[in-house]
């Protein structure tokens, strides 16, 4: 019998104890326990102990995003569970944060051999990922199209957009990579960022081995995506939870400059022997950074991309109201970097 103490069905979307504890206190005072599986904009289908249900968004809720754990009121949403992160962008049309996804540990930004690699969404999604408190994980997928040396290739320009990030190889249609990246993803929640058309809900649809999601076919010419999906969902895909996201144009940066410098570790490390502790890398005197590219080991690019993404991450920040809670996420974020640095030193 399911009633409302049973969690089982809450389980199946990554409930646990830690959840659990978190959401005792308003159980007892009569609330329901969920999880946010999809946001349509007006409404919401949230997992509960009795089944799925679907509830307004009214403008008195707390923000929230798919993957939220939440309070269930009178059929309301009345409180969020501290996330464990949240994966914002800058949203073009507000110029302000915009929710992608709350509660997932890695950001899987899917790239498809189909088009070009684009090293700016990949150096942006990774701030975005660091800045959530969450880790960067890049997935380049329809490796089927390519051959040895055209797929090699592709993941070398991966790996040098996002350095000591994880890049994994695959296919949804040969199934090639995706026990690599079962691996990756075990007993965590990902979600699945690109383009429109990158092969996202493909990929899903592979993993789980039955078509949950939605998939359409790109245009020819050029590759680009039909906007096939339209909503974030939460699935549940057997040890493991990935979040599909309707592939996005823009990624505008909506993370602080520290998230910047984590992802841009590269660039941190050399400045610290710049002669000036506050040097911008431009025109100072015993810059590190200057000295790298000028004797090859470091790509100009690198600085470029790392000087307009600061440039944009400082003017998130002045616009974004400080919340402790954002910039404790960012900690986070820089404390898992940390332990997967020593980690890659074993
Ligand atoms: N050859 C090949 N084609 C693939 C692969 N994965 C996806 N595709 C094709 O790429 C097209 C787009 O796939 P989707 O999964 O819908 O892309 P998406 O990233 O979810 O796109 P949006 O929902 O619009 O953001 C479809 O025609 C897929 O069949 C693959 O591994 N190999
Ligand atoms: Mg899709
Ligand atoms: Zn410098």
């Amino acid at each position: 019998m399911s009633g409302p103490d049973d969690t089982s069905k809450l389980e199946q979307f990554g409930w646990g104890p830690r959840w659990a504890a978190l959401a005792a206190e308003g159980v007892e005072r009569g609330l329901t326990p969920g999880i946010i599986l999809r946001h349509d904009g007006s409404a919401v289908l949230a997992a509960t102990p009795t089944g799925r249900q679907h509830i307004p968004v009214v403008p008195s809720n707390p923000a929230f995003a798919v993957g939220d754990r939440i309070l269930i009121g009178t059929g309301t949403v009345d409180e969020v569970l501290h996330r464990s992160s949240l994966l914002q962008r800058r949203d073009p049309s507000t110029g302000t944060g915009q929710f992608i996804a709350a509660n997932a540990d890695v950001v899987a930004i899917v790239c498809g051999l189909d088009r070009p690699l684009r090293p700016g969404r990949i150096e942006r999604f990774s701030t975005l990922a660091w800045d959530a408190g969450a880790s960067p994980l890049v997935v380049c997928t329809k490796c089927d199209l390519g051959g040895d040396d055209e797929t090699a290739d592709f993941v070398l320009r991966a790996e040098s957009a996002a350095p000591g990030i994880t890049v994994v190889a695959v296919s949804a249609q040969t199934g090639a990579g995706l026990d690599d990246l079962r691996a990756e993803l075990a007993g965590k929640t990902a979600v699945f960022v690109g383009e429109s058309g990158a092969g996202k809900s493909t990929l899903l649809n592979s993993l789980y081995d039955h078509d949950i999601a939605r998939t359409g076919s790109t245009r020819t010419g050029d590759s680009k995506g039909r906007h096939t999906t339209t909503a974030r969902q939460l699935f549940a895909v057997g040890d493991f939870w990935v979040i599909d996201t309707p592939g996005v144009r823009e990624v505008g940066l909506w993370a602080g400059t520290d998230a910047v410098d984590t992802a841009f570790d590269d660039i941190a490390d050399l400045g610290s022997e710049c002669r000036f502790g506050d040097c911008t890398h431009d025109t100072e005197p015993g810059c590190a950074v200057a000295a790298a590219i000028a004797n090859g080991t470091l790509a100009p690019e690198r600085l470029n991309s790392w000087q307009r993404l600061r440039r944009e991450a400082l003017a998130a920040e002045l616009r974004a109201d400080p919340v402790a809670a954002r910039r404790a996420n960012r900690q986070f974020g820089r404390m898992i970097r940390e332990v997967q640095r020593i980690k890659g030193q074993r």
